[in-house]
């Protein structure tokens, strides 16, 4: 059996779970597919045209993202999930406007237009995603008072969705990151998997950013710490792909 998974997370599960190693940490699978686990970021009608923070292109990622799924064995999403009276709103902050910058509780905060609200129809994935292979959704940036981008962790690492934990329960050891917007959810999920110990990938043309100028200086950070870009097109049909940066 390996243990590939940091030791003070595999110790935390232990202590605070009663894990039972020998079932929960055999990852040593004759299916590779099984340790890889697909990552479908906000993928949300907000994000796409004619939605409220609509990324440019958004909708262009839909088919890579559909057809990439054939690929995994364990498809899980994220969807950002905010209450209406949430501090990363412009709206909620007299005299503030969109892309301005505030302190909130420490931590500096982008305001954004109204996106995402709870129930409401620009948080609902698109109807053209595939979702019927999704077997988790996390809901994320539910806490008013601190945004959250990455699907594991709020914006300060103060609270876990408890995605880590699953994933690592499921025998996942490498995920790859697609979705909306590549310079924030994407960007920070990839960065915590890659910290939390996990091989992580972003799939460049199943993503698209806000700010494809701050996702070009993010990527080099990304690529620093270790992680790895792929494109779909570029895959051959050996699984293997090639680095495009
Ligand atoms: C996102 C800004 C605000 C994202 C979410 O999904 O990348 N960006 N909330
Ligand atoms: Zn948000």
């Amino acid at each position: 059996m390996s243990n590939i998974f940091p030791p003070p997370l595999v110790r935390r599960l232990k202590e605070e779970y009663d894990f039972e190693e020998s079932l929960y940490f055999d990852t040593d699978s004759t299916n590779d597919q099984a340790k890889k686990a697909l990552i479908i970021v906000d993928m949300q009608n907000d994000f796409l045209p004619r939605g409220s923070l609509a990324v440019a292109g958004g909708d262009e990622v839909l088919p890579v993202v559909n057809k990439i799924q054939s690929e995994f064995n364990l498809i899980v999403a994220t969807q950002d999930w905010h209450p209406v009276d949430h501090a990363s709103f412009a709206s909620n902050h007299a005299g503030k406007n969109a892309m301005d910058i505030i302190d909130l509780d420490g931590l500096q905060q982008i305001l954004w237009p109204d996106h995402c609200v709870q129930g409401s129809k620009g948080a609902e994935f698109s109807v053209d995603l595939e979702t019927h292979r999704i077997e988790l959704i996390v809901r994320k940036g539910t806490n008013k008072r601190i945004d959250s981008y990455s699907a594991f962790f709020d914006n300060g690492h103060k609270k876990s969705t408890g995605l880590a934990g699953y994933l690592i329960e499921r025998g996942v050891q490498q995920v790859t990151v697609c979705g909306l917007a590549a310079d924030f959810c994407v960007y920070y999920t990839a960065m915590d998997a890659l910290e939390l110990g996990f091989q992580a990938e972003i799939l460049l043309d199943g993503t698209r950013a806000i700010d494809p100028d701050g996702f070009e200086k993010k990527i080099q950070l990304f690529k620093k710490k270790g992680g790895k870009l792929i494109s779909k097109k570029e895959r051959s049909p050996n699984g293997e792909n090639g680095d495009l940066y």
